[in-house]
């Protein structure tokens, strides 16, 4: 905590101290029920929900399967409002600061209030945001334990899910120079024990998947980097964990989440093709899925849903943490989805893929530091589920119509027969292609239609 303490400006919680929210029926967002659907409410209505209807069926499934929403405890319960250049702003008044179990077990007590009112099914975390780095890493994964039976509690309470589980291995200091492809065998251990501890943990509560964000894989300089032996010492981390995974009987899925840099100069993750070649070049495609993050893919220099759309046609896209940047801006400020074109770009992927799951829609988003009332956690998610509940019927009259498709379809048609047919197998040679054009000439020219593109996806928004 900063020597600045700012006070609250919700009112709900005024006199409640610390302790009142260790009792077992403390009420944490005091004045907000759980959130109702109401498809008439008005445009200041917040506290409601306008597109998200759980239970609608869209397309064979209901919305709810659809999207497979998830909150993060990392933004949501462990942000300060806190930035390079300013002191935290955002108060929670069961958040004393400290770096306490009891401050961890309020934080988590509050965390599942907060899912269940909002009514979403998933959550996840990183190791170090539920429970408290110890001075050792017994310390560590003692006060994890502790923790995690807590987790398995208020699991099996509230119906609420693991939707993944991750290790934080780039805030402390020891990961400074990265975590698999540390130079220093040492670190590199770390790493593993530590990813052991977490595997050990999402079994136990059942994490649908597991992440590996790489924040601190890459490099600052290549004066100093031999690429060759970190890139080769992470596909080995891989292989460890791949290993460990099997041994325990853990069955959810590796995902592998790509970002190109931030807070490391150049990562290697840097983007879904990126990370599809390393995982093909180490024989470890058939272990490994993309976890994408569409602010990621736009400080790769892509469009939002470009590497959705790469993942998926490998088979690759295994689940999407869906907050957003400022394309204005360089770097990653995880903002909460709010573009419906966007969100429709995306839901169109999901859709032909039929569906996230054992993925799902994870909110890695951050309410503004700005942003400062209790109600203003609640607003944000629901702004951004019925964003994707609004994509999702959007995309589903995208499908339902095939306009679209087939008009893509056509562009494609004259691979459907003759020379085209032979190039789609590869059953052809130079010296064929070369006589096909002697006998047919120049191609005539054919539109791309961009426009007219853009003028249908427009239709459907
Ligand atoms: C950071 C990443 C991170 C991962 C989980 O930019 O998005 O939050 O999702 O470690
Ligand atoms: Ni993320
Ligand atoms: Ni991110």
């Amino acid at each position: 905590m900063s020597s600045f303490a700012p006070t609250s400006s919700d009112s709900a919680n005024s006199g409640a101290s610390y302790a009142d929210f260790d009792k077992d029926d403390a009420v944490f967002f005091k004045g907000i029920e759980k959130i109702p659907y109401k498809p008439d409410a008005g445009p200041s209505e917040s506290l409601v929900y306008k597109h998200y209807n759980p239970s609608q069926v869209v397309r064979g499934k209901t919305m709810e399967e659809w999207l497979r929403f998830s909150v993060c405890f990392w933004h949501t319960f462990r942000g300060t409002g806190a930035d390079p250049f300013g002191f935290p702003t955002l108060v929670r008044p069961w958040d004393d600061g400290s770096n306490t179990m009891e401050n961890a077990r309020r934080r988590l007590r509050a965390g599942f209030e907060f899912f269940q009112k909002l009514g979403v099914k998933y959550w996840t975390f990183h190791d170090r945001d539920v429970a408290p780095e110890g001075s050792n890493l017994s310390e560590s994964n003692q006060n994890l334990d502790k923790i995690v039976e807590l987790a398995q509690e208020l699991q099996a309470k509230t119906g609420v899910k693991l939707l993944w589980a991750t290790c934080n291995l780039f805030a402390h200091p020891r990961y400074m120079n990265g975590a698999s492809t540390n130079p220093d065998a040492h670190v590199f251990a770390y790493a593993a024990a530590q990813v052991k501890k977490g595997l050990d943990v999402a079994l136990k509560l059942g994490a649908e998947n597991f992440v590996f964000w790489g924040g601190r894989e890459g490099f600052h300089s290549l004066l100093n980097t031999n690429v060759r032996a970190e890139l080769d010492h992470m596909a080995t981390f891989f292989r460890l964990a791949i290993a460990y995974k099997k041994k325990i009987g853990f069955n959810g899925v590796f995902l592998i989440e790509p970002k190109p840099k931030e807070p490391t100069k150049h990562q290697y993750d840097y983007d879904a093709m990126t990370v599809i070649a390393f995982l093909r070049t180490y024989g470890l495609e058939k272990e490994i899925k993309l976890n994408i993050e569409p602010n990621h893919t736009t400080l790769a220099g892509h469009s939002y849903e470009h590497d959705v759309v790469m993942a998926s046609a490998y088979n690759m896209l295994g689940s999407v943490d869906s907050n957003t940047g400022s394309p204005d801006l360089g770097w990653d400020t995880d903002q909460f989805p709010m573009d419906v074109k966007n969100a429709t770009l995306l839901m169109k992927v999901l859709l032909r893929q039929g569906g996230l799951q054992p993925g799902g829609l994870n909110f890695d988003c951050k309410v503004r530091r700005e942003s400062t009332d209790l109600k203003d956690m609640f607003i944000s998610h629901i702004g951004a589920m019925d964003t994707f509940a609004r994509a999702l019927k959007c995309a589903a009259k995208i499908f339902d119509e095939e306009v679209i498709s087939k008009q893509v379809e056509e562009r494609y048609k004259t691979f459907q027969s003759g020379i085209g047919a032979k190039i789609e197998s590869g059953d052809t040679t130079l010296e064929e292609l070369e006589e096909y054009v002697l006998q047919n000439g120049e191609p005539s020219q054919i539109s791309g239609q961009q426009e007219h593109f853009e003028n249908m996806l427009n239709y459907y928004l």
